[in-house]
């Protein structure tokens, strides 16, 4: 217990009365034995005392054992983009599953799928050569700048779609930028089929350039392809993510690993020496159990992760101190989908990661069911070593009741809940 020194007495009236009841508090303290039952005031130091398995959890395993002081713990503030035109959202354009944001000449850089087709995306059924079956289906990756993050300006096409049969003929999307040894590197899925069709099946590929204004130069080759049949990704590997860390390339990735109606994604790590491969993957894949799209950052000595949207450990923010153990160091909710933030060390490789503020994400629902399109928006956090926002650290979020309303039972749920509330009446 802390005893008050003069000065800070003098602060004002309530001030003194709680000092004053802190130091009487101290005094009885000191003369009383131990505290019977759990100390009151939730301290740093773990408690020498027996401690229930949660009380326990709370100091070995976090960071630290409150929200407040737990550097991976944030919740996540939104907003709108401006500059980006969507078409009056009549759902034939989309923007969406942005890169990491790198900061080149002063200005903020970010790489997207945009999909510009005559009509919405309409189901692998309808999809042909012009009409996208999915609303990353038929797409291009784009870039765009910024001197704050919140205004944009679309710089325009970055990789377009190779001639048939090279890999991403049908479309090229989700990339990510990795910059190594003075070059820019886009990582992106290829598809050479119609996405939707037997699944989302996909590998990896990439191009290079001297600037992040291209002109881009692609590999024209698979960089990390889909696993040997009978493993967890076989089908599809997304998302690709890549971090420059301990001398080497570590490209994250997720895949899909239990196919309908109760598919599971996971994320898995990839190592390679120069960019454009050959990338090895790791062992023990996958290293990150739940997910969705692949969002991570150098943290102290290790990898960082938003872990978002699917599993068991969907809604935590994860830590591997060697890149691949992953621990889940922190909940949170309303998390970034799709996360591409601004991560000024993903290069650097000092094995001392800063964290990361702010970023992009997207939202896949701006349309209706006929206007299907994603948009991208921007979402800050704490997540850092060198910012402490208490208002970042709050762990209630005041969502609206319409929020809560729009996640509505079907008609099939209703009718079973009310029809055993009539069975119930009749016994
Ligand atoms: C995204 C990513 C990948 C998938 C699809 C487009 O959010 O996970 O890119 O293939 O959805």
């Amino acid at each position: 217990m802390k005893t008050y020194g003069k000065s800070q007495v003098k602060i004002n009236r309530n001030r003194i009365v709680s000092v004053v009841f802190a130091c009487t508090a101290s005094m009885l303290h000191a003369n009383a034995a131990e505290p019977s039952g759990f100390p009151y005031g939730l301290r740093d130091k773990k408690p020498d005392r027996p401690l229930s398995v949660a009380m326990e959890r709370l100091y070995d395993h976090y960071p630290a054992p409150t929200p407040e002081k737990n550097e991976l713990f944030s919740n996540f503030r939104y907003t709108r983009l401006e500059g980006f035109d969507y078409h009056n959202h009549d759902g034939t354009i989309s923007r969406r599953d942005p890169s990491k944001i790198i900061r080149v000449n002063g200005k903020y850089c970010v790489w997207y799928t945009k999909r510009h087709t005559s009509v919405p995306p309409r189901g692998p059924g309808l999809g042909t050569d012009t009409i996208p079956s999915t609303d990353w289906d038929l797409s291009e990756i784009w870039y765009a700048t910024s001197t704050d993050g919140f205004t944009w300006e679309e710089q325009g096409l970055a990789i377009p779609r190779p001639l048939k049969p090279k890999v991403g003929w049908r479309s090229v999307c989700t990339p990510d930028v990795l910059v190594w040894k003075g070059r820019y590197y886009l990582y992106y899925q290829g598809f050479v089929e119609m996405s939707g069709l037997r699944g989302d099946f996909c590998p990896v590929t990439a191009s290079v350039a001297d600037s992040p204004d291209g002109p881009w130069r692609p590999a024209n080759k698979v960089v990390v392809d889909n696993g040997a049949a009978g493993t967890w990704d076989q089908y599809a590997v997304h998302d690709p993510y890549p971090l420059a860390y301990r001398g080497k390339i570590y490209l994250y990735y997720k895949s899909e690993m239990n196919g309908p109606p109760n598919p599971v994604r996971a994320q898995g790590l990839a190592i390679a020496d120069e960019p454009f491969g050959p990338f090895t993957k790791h062992p023990l894949n996958p290293v990150i159990n739940s997910g969705h799209e692949t969002t991570l950052f150098p943290f102290k000595e290790g990898i960082a992760a938003l872990v978002i949207r699917h599993g068991l450990e969907h809604n935590t923010i994860q830590y591997a101190p060697d890149g691949v153990s992953f621990e889940v160091a922190a909940t949170t909710s309303l998390m970034p989908i799709a996360a591409g933030p601004h991560v000024p060390d993903a290069f650097a490789d000092t094995g001392d990661g800063r964290g990361i503020t702010w970023g992009l994400s997207h939202f896949t629902n701006a349309g209706t069911r006929e206007t299907k399109h994603s948009i991208l928006a921007r979402f800050d956090c704490d997540l850092s070593r060198d910012v402490h926002d208490e208002w970042m650290k709050q762990t209630e979020m005041f969502v609206k009741p319409e929020v809560y309303f729009s996640q509505t039972l079907s008609k099939k749920q209703r009718e079973r809940i009310e029809n055993a509330a009539k069975q119930q009446q009749r016994e």
